[in-house]
């Protein structure tokens, strides 16, 4: 089946009970038995709701892969990944990537004793040199949030295998609409489905995908164990989402290449971080291993001041300024006091992660008025 059939049907099957073609909200948090052990599959809503089944299915189709977990937000299933582990393992992970991701490894997790190593993953011998008998994980993101670097998970993946090492991508900046980590050679892909696979700024949740089923029921274990699943009501709104994904990110693409075009030939604008330059580094690896290249965009303006962006950040119009992206509304977003505050700012620096910096999160209105608001707050910004 192709991708835009895939996005309608995947999990979705008629209601048994009444025929209902869209899944509904088993809004329960138990189920009757007939006798003690005697049940329909269904015994606690923790372990098994059918509208958080469905979400499931169709997570692992879309992401090319066998089995799908739903987690009550992107990070919970990023910490379910972090329980494979025991005290003494050592995960490589980017040096660039998620705030919220770095603050669970190193404020969290490394006080139970796990290793962590942050490297330049656009370089794979960064990776290979940070590998040794204790490493259990390499954790990649592509392209990072928000500096939009790419990391080339075929290459990855090899050295992962070579070395018996678990390969877990976020995939959360591509969606599975662009990137499917799986099919790359990577073992886990996770998701924060509170972004584009949702779609509309309405929901929390997280997502893992994989193939193998060990790994499977261990992370399941681990999911039921551990308790950090989503309601019924959100794996309703991410199964809606994900009908008009593959619609949604051709706009989010359209729109992405059009503002980033407009931002690179702006005279006021220093950098722009978006991989489909020919001239961004990693272009070609996103070129083999993306389908496109997304509605996220980084930039600096030349007047590196606080002011100036500080007078951007808060004069667009369309443009939200909010943490979260993905959504069909455009948001504004300063990674240094927002979504990257807990990143020591010494070793955001050194990442190359500066404090006038601003993402965007290029949402699925008209291009053309999506680029008068960034002109008219740029004016503002460089004036002011
Ligand atoms: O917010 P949550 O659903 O828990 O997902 C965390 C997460 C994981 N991975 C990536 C790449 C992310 O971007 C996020 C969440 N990010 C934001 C809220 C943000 O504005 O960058």
């Amino acid at each position: 089946m192709k991708k835009a059939t895939q996005y309608i049907h995947a999990g979705a099957h008629p209601d048994p009970s009444t025929g209902a073609i869209m899944t509904p909200i088993y809004q329960t948090s138990t189920y009757v038995q007939e006798a003690p052990g005697v049940n329909k599959g269904y015994e606690y809503a923790r372990s098994q709701n059918p509208t958080r089944e469905a979400l499931e299915e169709a997570l692992a189709v879309i992401e090319e892969g066998k089995f799908g977990l739903a987690f009550g937000s992107g990070v919970a299933a990023t910490d379910a990944v972090m329980k494979l582990l025991k005290p003494g393992d050592e995960v490589i992970a980017a040096s660039d990537m998620y705030g919220g991701t770095y603050r669970l490894f190193s404020k969290i997790y490394s006080k139970f004793g796990i290793v962590f190593h942050y490297v330049d993953m656009s370089v794979i011998h960064n990776i290979e040199t940070k590998i040794n008998a204790n490493t259990k994980l390499i954790w990649a993101e592509t392209p990072t949030n928000p500096l939009m670097n790419i990391a080339d998970i075929r290459g990855i993946a090899a050295v992962a295998q070579r070395h018996k090492v678990l390969l877990c991508v976020d995939n959360t900046f591509a969606s599975p609409a662009l990137q499917n980590p799986l099919s790359l050679g990577a073992d886990i892909v996770m998701h924060s489905a509170t972004k584009y696979l949702g779609g509309h700024s309405d929901v929390i949740q997280g997502a893992l995908v994989m193939n193998d089923q060990a790994l499977r029921d261990e992370l399941y274990f681990i999911q039921k164990s551990c308790g950090a699943v989503p309601g019924p009501m959100d794996c309703f709104l991410v199964l809606r989402g994900i009908k008009t994904l593959g619609i949604r990110m051709e706009r989010h693409c359209q729109n992405g290449a059009a503002i980033a075009h407009f931002l690179k030939a702006h005279p006021a604008v220093k950098k722009v971080y978006w991989p489909g330059f020919e001239d961004h580094p990693g272009h070609e690896v996103a070129k083999s291993q993306m389908k496109d290249f997304g509605g996220m965009i980084s930039f600096e303006l030349k007047l590196d001041t606080m002011e100036a962006a500080r007078t951007l950040l808060s004069s667009t119009k369309i443009f939200s300024l909010a943490e979260s992206l993905g959504g069909v509304e455009s948001l504004i977003n300063h990674p240094a006091s927002m979504t990257h505050a807990s990143i020591p700012r010494e070793e955001r620096i050194k990442n190359g992660l500066g404090d006038t910096l601003i993402r965007l999160s290029v949402g699925i209105e008209d291009a053309d008025d999506l680029i008068a608001d960034l002109d008219h707050a740029i004016q503002l910004a460089i004036t002011s």
